[in-house]
């Protein structure tokens, strides 16, 4: 079947550590800090690809990594970043956040890219941390988390023509002879199981033309393919719509044509009005005054009517100049607005957010951001540990703790340390 939605996990690549590393010279007993910074951990980047037509690539795997940063080395060698992970999806993908049910993006340009989860920075080399006052820093800083995030990706085509009407009435055969695209094609009904993109070009116009699978009595309800595909029309500018009067009458030509009108406003009330073509099809082997009939019927009505053989082309050029004629005066297909735009978290961002709880005897903090900063800390050191002091200070946690009732000699846990905490 037609993989048109899916959910996805994403992590971009964790920076890699800063490394704590000294000079060692000849004759220099104690050379100064060398450590260099970690690299950055890859991206996660989501891109448009016209190779893409489904999500069919996605129903599989479901999780996607991008590599972490390296590691800082001595030397004041920087470990290298993480290249950064692409993931294509078709023109036409709603991204969603799949906790918050938000709409990230709606990416609808061939090559349009979209950061959605960003690598962590690498950490800083101990020789970031030397002073005056402190010569041979012995810590660094961890490298910070890869994004992670949890998306629901689904596809609404886009198309500038959608071909509409019943199975078997030579929808895919249309598509074949105007586009490259190469459709399957037999006499029976249901063949298009999913719907299938091609280019149109004629003359200085170009236009995509989507060739949908056959819509029967009770699509909109979910009968036939029902409504996995009908919201793939929903993205088109107008609709041609394919009858074929071959071994038929007046009256089930006309019911051909009516029950599809049915379906569509059944499905979304303002498609009936989307501008439509009617071709009717097949006529090299249908009856000629049948033919006539029905046309004058739906001229009548109001309606741009051609007659056409899709087999053996005839009057298919007509039918896709009129075509070309009314995409080069229709608006363009409506893409959605996130209703904000995509955040980067920030290293701000990410240190304010924490919460304590008081669980047990401890203090206990939550907190990405805090429990990076313990990795980092060497707390044999007393200039790290120092470092960690003012830190705790300076970012407003030690105020937090006081707030939330701590005093001196309460226990305190971050991560999986566990210190006491002593006024001085
Ligand atoms: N004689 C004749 N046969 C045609 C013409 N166009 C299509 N056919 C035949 O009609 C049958 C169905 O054609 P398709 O193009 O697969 O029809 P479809 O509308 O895409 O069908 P579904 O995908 O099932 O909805 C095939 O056997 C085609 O060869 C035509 O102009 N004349
Ligand atoms: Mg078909």
């Amino acid at each position: 079947m037609f993989f048109d939605h899916v959910t996805i996990e994403v992590k971009a690549g964790d920076g890699g550590d800063g490394a704590v590393s000294f000079r060692r010279e000849k004759f220099v007993p104690e050379g100064g800090p060398d450590g260099g910074d970690g690299g950055k951990g890859g991206d996660v980047i989501l891109r448009v690809s016209e190779r893409a037509n489904t999500l069919q690539q996605y129903r599989y795997q479901r999780k996607f990594t991008a590599n972490s940063g390296e590691k800082g080395l001595g030397k004041l060698c920087s470990g290298k970043s993480a290249e950064n992970l692409y993931l294509e999806v078709p023109a036409g993908t709603l991204i969603y956040d799949a906790e918050t049910n938000e709409l990230i993006a709606d990416l609808a340009k061939e090559n349009q890219e979209l950061l959605i989860a960003k690598g962590g920075q690498g950490g800083l080399g101990n020789n970031h941390f030397k002073t005056s006052t402190r010569q041979a820093p012995r810590f660094a800083r961890a490298g910070a988390k890869g994004e992670e995030r949890t998306l629901r990706l689904e596809l609404k085509l886009i198309a500038d023509v959608g071909l509409i009407g019943f199975p078997n009435v030579g929808k895919s055969t249309l598509l074949s002879v105007v586009t490259a695209a190469k459709p399957k094609i037999a006499n029976y009904p249901f063949t298009t199981l999913a719907p299938q993109l091609g280019v149109v070009n004629y003359d200085t116009v170009s236009f995509v033309m989507a060739d949908m699978p056959g819509l029967i009595e009770g699509a909109s309800e979910g009968v036939g393919l029902g409504h996995d595909f009908l919201r793939h029309i929903e993205r088109t500018r107008m609709f041609i719509q394919v009858l074929d009067p071959s071994f038929s009458d007046f009256e089930s030509t006309m019911e051909q044509f009516n029950l599809i009108e049915v379906e569509l406003s059944k499905y979304q009330m303002d498609l009936v009005d989307r501008p439509r073509i009617v071709a009717i099809n097949k006529i090299d082997i249908a009856d000629a005054e049948l033919v006539a009939q029905v046309k004058s019927e739906l001229e009548a009505k109001g309606f741009e009517v051609f007659l056409i053989s899709a087999v053996s082309k005839k009057n298919v050029a007509k039918l896709i100049a009129k075509t070309a004629e009314y995409i080069s005066e229709l608006p363009e297909v409506e893409i959605f607005e996130p209703e904000k735009q995509i955040q980067a978290a920030t290293d701000k961002r990410e240190e304010n957010d924490f919460s304590i709880e008081l669980s047990g005897d401890y203090f206990e903090v939550k907190s990405e951001y805090w429990e990076r900063v313990i990795r980092s800390i060497n707390f044999d050191d007393y200039d790290s540990f120092h470092y960690f002091q003012r830190l705790i200070k300076r970012k407003g946690l030690e105020k937090a703790l006081y707030d939330a009732g701590l005093e001196d000699g309460d226990w305190v846990k971050i991560g999986k340390m566990e210190f006491q905490w002593l006024d001085n």
